[in-house]
């Protein structure tokens, strides 16, 4: 991490992707869990940008239909990606705090805009690659994968104008577990690289990050990490909103980041999903908050 002095944090208190309340807390429960101080101590400058403003309608009001609150994620997606681009221009880390994941289509939209050839890291136990045909709920955040990849609906690919924002060959998902029968359809025709839970348990993950910064670092100019809190098993992070069993533990997920941050891979990085209504006194918050500090280099001795 050595070639950022900065950090800038932009919060998105978004729970429109899907159903459940409670996400929209997520950016206040890591910045309670000390997110702010905890990377001041590891010498970098912190830049907090605050939340961007969400108009979330009452429940009555909500947008039904194949893409819930379509309209609402539109805006939102804009903001954050313009919010995202002014933080690239200050040559800063930009540490992106959700809110549900699909607030990764406004934070991909900005931060490609940097880099021509943008990796993605997609740390999470679903591939999020469903679409408005495919999609099983209707949530947009099963879908913001495949609408940075340049498959979906218009308006969310249109986002900061260039579409697609990242190459299949550009991709690689870690911890997935729950994919649904269009996703695999997707990943098996536009072969992207997936890590699932089969090969975490198989190889190792220190073998599956190796691999990762092999395979990434030939090929990108930049990699951004997109770390979806359900990735890690229930029992390390229990206040996510769709949580499933079998996932990374707690004890992988640091070593998958402290290996990140030796390789100095990561150019931007967000964290997603974290619902405190669900969770078990902050622990998802907390745990969340120990994965940044590992992702910016710090070290047990
Ligand atoms: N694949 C399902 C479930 C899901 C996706 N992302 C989360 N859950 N967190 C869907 O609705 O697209
Ligand atoms: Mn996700
Ligand atoms: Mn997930």
């Amino acid at each position: 991490m050595n070639k950022f002095q900065k950090v800038s944090i932009i919060g998105v208190p978004m729970d429109l992707g899907q159903k459940r309340r409670g996400v929209d807390m997520g950016p206040s429960a890591m910045r309670y869990a000390g997110l702010i101080e905890e990377i001041e101590a590891l010498g970098f400058e912190v830049k907090d940008y605050g939340d961007i403003p969400i108009n979330r309608p009452a429940t009555s009001e909500t947008q039904e239909g194949p893409l819930r609150n379509l309209d609402e994620v539109v805006k939102v997606s804009e903001e954050l990606c313009k919010g995202v681009a002014a933080i690239e221009a200050e040559h800063s880390f930009p540490l992106i705090l959700g809110g549900d994941h699909s607030i990764s289509i406004g934070s991909i939209a900005g931060i490609r805009k940097s880099y021509n050839n943008l990796g993605v890291i997609w740390y999470d136990a679903h591939p999020d690659l469903n679409t408005e045909e495919t999609s099983p709920s209707g949530n947009i955040h099963g879908m913001p994968l495949a609408v940075n990849l340049g498959i979906g609906h218009e308006r969310l690919m249109n986002i900061g104008g260039i579409t697609p924002k990242v190459k299949p060959e550009h991709i690689v998902i870690i911890g997935a577990r729950s994919i649904d029968e269009g996703e695999r359809q997707l990943i098996r025709e536009q072969g992207i690289k997936v890590y699932t839970m089969h090969e975490v348990d198989r190889m190792g993950m220190t073998r599956v990050i190796e691999e990762t910064i092999d395979y990434l670092s030939a090929r990108t100019d930049g990699v951004h990490l997109s770390f979806d809190l359900d990735g890690i098993d229930p029992v390390d992070a229990p206040g996510v909103g769709t949580p499933v069993l079998g996932g990374i533990s707690y004890r992988e997920s640091h070593l998958a980041l402290e290996m990140l941050a030796e390789s100095e891979l990561i150019t931007s990085a967000e964290f997603v999903e974290i619902n405190p209504i669900l969770d078990n006194k902050n622990q998802t918050a907390n745990v969340a908050v120990a994965l940044v500090t590992s992702l910016l280099g710090k070290k047990l001795l």
